[in-house]
């Protein structure tokens, strides 16, 4: 499976992923779910979002009463220049469990699906875990067709590029209804799993967290012939609010982090007139997030001021924080044994999403230099493995007799 992913999207230069939404590589990962369904014989559906299904004693989700399937799986697109495992891990790991348990001689009491969630990542269209939200109802029809990419390409024009019906998307609540447990195996983006000699883990929680655009206006003019005073220069402010960040981050024992910029007009020699930052930000409860956003967005404020910047800030989105569902969470430890560690994240899954409507649980494989969204983002063989035999036992625990 990997050696037939691992061209999909790849950039030559950096080695790194770029498997956008709806673009080329995203319908050439599509293309390869599809064929692993088929190859094992599974059902293949589409949902009215573009989430990807693959049933097994199924032939599509209306077959299955409430409550009645197991499902697993993550989603197969990147950040820009991202690594090998995040996400595809989850989807591979999903089909070489179900052949394990085929090995095994398994017999299924329950539908099983495996899912590849469509633009998790967000890098197209700036809002992370579309297809879940769509589907849970956490993204409504008409916000998601204000969804634009850098070329302003809107959502819709995209999916529909890709012979995706758009007119369809919207909330699921039938769908969700059928699954009984959802289940994302993924791999690690820390080192917790490292430093305790494990392989395995299972989720406790995931940080709240949002991304918020930042613009500042200022005065395009020349560079060589406008004197320091006479400049409203942008770049400035924001460049003081990047400090302010950081600052108010590591008081507050957060994260926050401005990791995309576009600057107007964008020459050598112009003093821009516009920078616009993106702030990642996340923390462990939703308090310590809101005093972080507050305490950059009032630096901004004030350097914005003195610089004779106009400042508008967007919040363009916001993921509350995730407790996953105690009693499955449990159930996991009682497989894979009561020593399993139990670990808390602060990046985003469809998983998260998904457990505002269902019960879900994640398992995440050990990452041995913490190192994501990256090209060098690496798991080990066995790791691997030891992923899948943990991801298989707990299909046989949920889903077999
Ligand atoms: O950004 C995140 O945390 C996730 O990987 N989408
Ligand atoms: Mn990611
Ligand atoms: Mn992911």
């Amino acid at each position: 499976m990997w050696a037939e992913l691992r061209p999909i999207g790849r950039d030559g230069g950096t080695r790194g992923y770029r498997r956008y939404a709806w673009t080329g590589a995203d319908q050439d990962c599509r293309a390869w779910f599809r064929a692993q369904a088929e190859a094992r014989g599974l059902a293949y559906e589409v949902d009215r979002n573009g989430n990807q299904w693959a049933w097994l004693g199924a032939a599509t989700y209306e077959d299955v009463a409430a409550g009645e399937a197991v499902v697993t799986g993550s989603h197969l697109d990147s950040v820009p220049d991202g690594g090998a495992f995040d996400g595809p891990l989850g989807v591979v790991s999903a089909f070489a469990a179900l052949d394990e348990l085929r090995g095994r001689g398994a017999e299924f009491t329950r539908p099983l699906a495996i899912t590849n969630f469509g633009d998790e990542e967000g890098a197209r269209f700036g809002l992370a875990c579309v297809g879940s939200r769509l589907t849970a109802g956490q993204l409504t029809k008409e916000k998601a067709y204000e969804l634009r990419d850098a070329d302003g390409i809107t959502l819709p024009q995209a999916m529909e590029a890709a012979g995706h019906d758009p007119d369809a998307i919207g909330a699921d609540p039938e769908r969700l209804a059928r699954i009984g447990a959802f289940v994302e195996l993924h791999v690690e983006q820390g080192r917790a799993l490292d430093l305790s000699g494990d392989r395995v883990g299972i989720a406790s929680a995931i940080w709240p967290h949002g991304r918020w655009r930042y613009d500042f206006h200022g005065e395009a003019n020349h560079a060589g012939t406008t004197r320091l005073v006479d400049r409203r220069d942008p770049m400035l402010a924001y460049a003081e609010t990047v400090l302010a960040a950081r600052r108010e981050a590591e008081l507050a024992g957060a994260v926050a982090t401005f990791g995309k910029i576009s600057v107007e007009p964008n020459g050598v020699n112009a003093i821009p007139s516009l920078v616009r930052g993106w702030l990642d930000a996340r923390a462990a409860d939703e308090a310590t997030l809101d005093q972080v956003v507050d305490g950059i967005r009032k630096a901004a404020g004030e350097h914005a001021d003195r610089h004779g910047i106009d400042l508008g800030v967007t919040r363009e989105s916001f993921t509350p924080v995730v407790e996953f569902q105690h009693a499955l969470r449990d159930e996991l430890a009682r497989i894979l044994g009561e020593r399993t560690p139990v670990l808390g994240t602060g990046a985003g899954h469809d998983a998260g999403i998904l457990s505002a409507s269902v019960p879900t649980a994640m398992l995440f494989v050990r990452n041995p230099t913490g190192v994501s969204h990256s090209p060098a983002e690496y798991a080990a063989e066995d790791d691997c493995a030891a992923g899948v035999l943990a991801l298989a036992d707990v299909l046989e625990g949920l889903a077999c007799r």
